[in-house]
């Protein structure tokens, strides 16, 4: 089943809106793979923001995504990495539309609330960078088959 890497960043930790967040990936359908309240190293955050080093947001953004507590999250589901990033919307709040997550909470440039991976393959680097194979769980739930039309292309 696809996955993809949601990170609640530290703004939605401190200004409480976890909950609400993961309540949006909830109503879509989407099924949580794997979750957890982590603090980010700046050894990891380099490893995850690799491809911006040199940039001049590069130094804000590590600060920013290990000054405090974060959710992670695998999602899973069908066309599920393409379906989180719209659900987060444009990368800068405002900017984005409304409706969206960083639609709705975010004003910012910087403090952007969330990541999700973009493609395929950077959602299976970046899940592994936050979790062990044994973290994530493979399960169906009771709704699935009324969100996922079996057979539906
Ligand atoms: P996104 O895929 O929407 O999360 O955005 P990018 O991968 O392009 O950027 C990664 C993070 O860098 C964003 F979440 C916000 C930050 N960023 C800035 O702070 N300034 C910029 O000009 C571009 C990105």
């Amino acid at each position: 089943m696809e996955k993809t890497l949601i990170i609640l960043k530290p703004d939605c930790t401190q200004r409480r809106v976890i909950g609400r967040i993961i309540q949006r990936f909830e109503d879509k359908g989407l099924t949580i793979a794997g979750m957890k309240l982590m603090q980010i190293s700046r050894e990891l955050a380099e490893r995850h923001y690799a491809p911006h080093k040199g940039k001049p947001f590069y130094p804000p953004l590590i600060d920013y995504i290990t000054s405090g507590p974060v959710v992670v999250l695998a999602l899973s589901g069908t066309g599920v990495i393409d379906m989180a990033r719209k659900l987060m919307g444009a990368t800068f709040g405002f900017n984005a539309e409304p409706g969206t997550i960083r639609g709705d909470f975010g004003a910012s440039k910087t403090y952007n609330l969330v990541h999700g991976s973009d493609a395929p393959e950077t959602a299976e680097t970046e899940i592994a960078l936050y979790f062990s194979p044994d973290e994530l769980l493979d399960y169906e739930t009771a709704t699935h088959s009324w969100t996922f039309k079996p057979g539906e292309s």
